[in-house]
């Protein structure tokens, strides 16, 4: 029933089936088994290609924020919505630098750096690889998210080292045009191909809690799991509340254990894919990140404020993953 459609080499470098042919009714069937089932199944597969006790740790830096063109309904940083953010401009490549450092000694292994922009122009790219070098020569991975990309651009950034871009799908095709109208989901998908094409590994993934069914996360996961390949890194954010965007007129946080289940199904359908536990922890308990994490979720932010909404306290998060047992760049 499950047929291999290309083989990717999981952490331990075993090769591992990995399909991109997954039907949404495959995914709902995952989705709704019964839990203990669905555990058992994501958990082994996590366990044949992760270190189950290990959680990466990520630090994120707005490096340009607010006045946006796009017309994101989520987004704090959208010029069309009255948020009460206040826009800079691009920061200053020492302050950037010493943000990273800094992000590094409080335990992070990979810093992503993000700007607020429908595309960069070629001046700030220019800014943008040198910071991806800097970064690079601290030690850390680096990770940025800029907006679209054309195939120049993102070859300028392979060429400055970067090793990850992000840029989300967001949510399921049929959801997408309620959210975003600036930007198609073609858009997305031609930028992350130029990602590909430049040999820059993928971070992909999407938010709950807008307001979408179930059947939209779902979507939103074969979306994922279809693609030419599939992401390195797949964010599962939790819509983080803002104040005067569409968003918060239909947001409806998610049940807990239905945001469990989708981890467990992400494991499932992306077995090598790091799967990330993204914005939204603030709201969570111990307890439901515990669950997350053994559903498979093996990637979190530390640091107080993601980009512009709050994140848990770093302390809070070395004191859960040292209870768990769970190796990271904190403990
Ligand atoms: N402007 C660039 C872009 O959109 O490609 C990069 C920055 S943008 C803030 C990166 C991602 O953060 C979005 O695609 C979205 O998935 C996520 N995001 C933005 N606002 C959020 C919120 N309030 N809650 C959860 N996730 C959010
Ligand atoms: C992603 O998927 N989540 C991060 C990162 N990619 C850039 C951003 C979360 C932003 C949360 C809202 C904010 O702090 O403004
Ligand atoms: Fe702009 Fe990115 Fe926010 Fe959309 S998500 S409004 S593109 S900063």
């Amino acid at each position: 029933m499950v047929a291999a459609a290309a083989v990717e080499r999981s952490d331990s470098g075993d090769r591992v089936p990995v399909r991109d042919n997954w039907k949404r009714a495959e995914a709902e069937a995952l989705y709704g088994l019964p839990f203990a089932d669905l555990m058992i199944q994501a958990q082994g597969i996590h366990r044949e290609n992760f270190d189950p006790n290990h959680v990466e740790t990520a630090s994120l830096l707005s490096i340009k924020t607010g006045g946006c063109s796009e017309d994101c309904g989520y987004c704090s940083q959208s010029a069309h919505y009255d948020t009460g953010l206040k826009a800079t401009r691009l920061m200053d490549y020492a302050d950037v630098v010493a943000t990273a450092q800094r992000a590094k000694d409080a335990g992070a292994t990979r810093f992503c750096m993000a700007a607020a922009w429908r595309s960069p122009k070629d001046r700030d790219l220019d800014s943008v690889c040198d910071m991806v070098r800097a970064v690079k020569d601290l030690g850390m991975e680096t990770c940025v998210t800029l907006g679209m990309l054309t195939s120049t651009q993102a070859a300028q950034l392979a060429d400055a080292g970067l090793d990850f871009y992000n840029h989300n799908v967001d949510t399921s095709p049929d959801f997408y045009s309620k959210i975003i109208t600036t930007r198609t989901l073609q858009d997305r998908i031609d930028t992350l191909a130029h990602v590909r094409e430049a040999g820059i590994k993928v971070c992909c993934g999407g938010i709950i809690g807008m307001g979408e069914r179930i059947e939209d996360r779902l979507g939103m996961l074969v979306l994922l799991a279809n693609l030419p390949n599939h992401p390195e890194s797949v964010p599962i954010n939790l819509w983080n509340e803002v104040k005067g965007v569409p968003v918060n007129d239909v947001a409806e946080r998610p049940d807990p254990i239905a945001l469990v289940r989708l981890i467990a199904t992400a494991r499932i359908m992306m077995p090598t894919s790091v799967v990330r536990l993204s914005a939204g922890r603030q709201y969570m308990s111990d307890e439901l990140q515990a669950l997350c994490f053994l559903a498979g979720a093996n990637s979190i932010f530390i640091g107080d404020v993601l980009l512009t909404t709050k994140n848990p306290q770093v302390e809070r998060d070395a004191h859960l993953l040292n209870r768990l047992g769970i190796r990271s760049g904190l403990a």
